[in-house]
């Protein structure tokens, strides 16, 4: 019996732990595409055993960025936008108190963007410091992947791997009876070049051999 309070109280205490305190936590993709859009959730955790009644979000996005404005959800009560930093200020208002709850958004990604965007954001609620978003901080661009269909025929087959394999190496290839020589012409460099670095070489013909097998 006496194990048992025990336990009971350290649940309590834990549990306690767990939700006293308020946190801000962001999920971004795992990349983005220039030009495109985002969808980002925001985790907002209130403490349930003294429900504030308003939380000041603060989210600044990478420069050029711009939140599709109808796209904030829930909808704040009130919103502001700092274009010096481009910040967006949003406040969230409930007189009986707010539960944790998510902000969902989408934000346009501007044509030209390249490399890793940062985001940072802040939570405040009614008396308590003002707290830093965890989670997701940065977003890589999307690789822009060939297709593997080196000949065109539509079909990503065991010719596709042997026409990436010839150059890798460098090798004169044929391509629907045209000869074509390294260094290959862009078009044909960006079929084979599946996973989008800099270069073809062996690990796009093994990209190209999975595809071709469905894997
Ligand atoms: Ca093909
Ligand atoms: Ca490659």
């Amino acid at each position: 019996m006496k194990r048992l309070i025990y336990s009971v109280a350290f649940l309590v205490c834990l549990s306690t732990a767990l939700f006293s305190q308020s946190s801000i936590t962001r999920d971004l993709p795992e990349s983005y595409n220039s030009p495109g859009t985002v969808d980002v959730e925001i985790d907002i955790m209130t403490d349930m055993f003294n429900m504030p009644n308003g939380a000041v979000i603060m989210e600044t996005l990478p420069a050029g960025w711009q939140v599709i404005d109808t796209s904030v959800s829930p909808a704040p009560f009130s919103k502001k936008y700092y274009p010096e930093t481009n910040t967006y200020k949003w406040l969230y208002f409930s007189a009986s108190g707010l539960w944790p709850f998510t902000i969902s958004y989408s934000a346009s990604v501007p044509a030209g963007e390249t490399g890793t965007k940062y985001f940072s954001g802040t939570l405040k609620v009614s008396d308590e410091e003002e707290i830093q978003a965890v989670g997701d901080t940065s977003i890589g661009q999307a690789q822009a992947g060939g297709s593997g269909d080196i000949n065109g025929d539509t079909f990503t087959d065991i010719s596709d791997v042997i026409l990436c394999l010839r150059m890798s190496v460098g090798l004169e290839i044929n391509v629907n009876e045209t000869p074509y020589s390294s260094p290959y012409n862009d078009t044909l460099n960006g079929l084979a070049n599946m996973n989008g670095d800099e270069y073809v070489d062996i690990s796009d013909v093994i990209l190209i051999l999975r595809k071709s097998v469905g894997l």
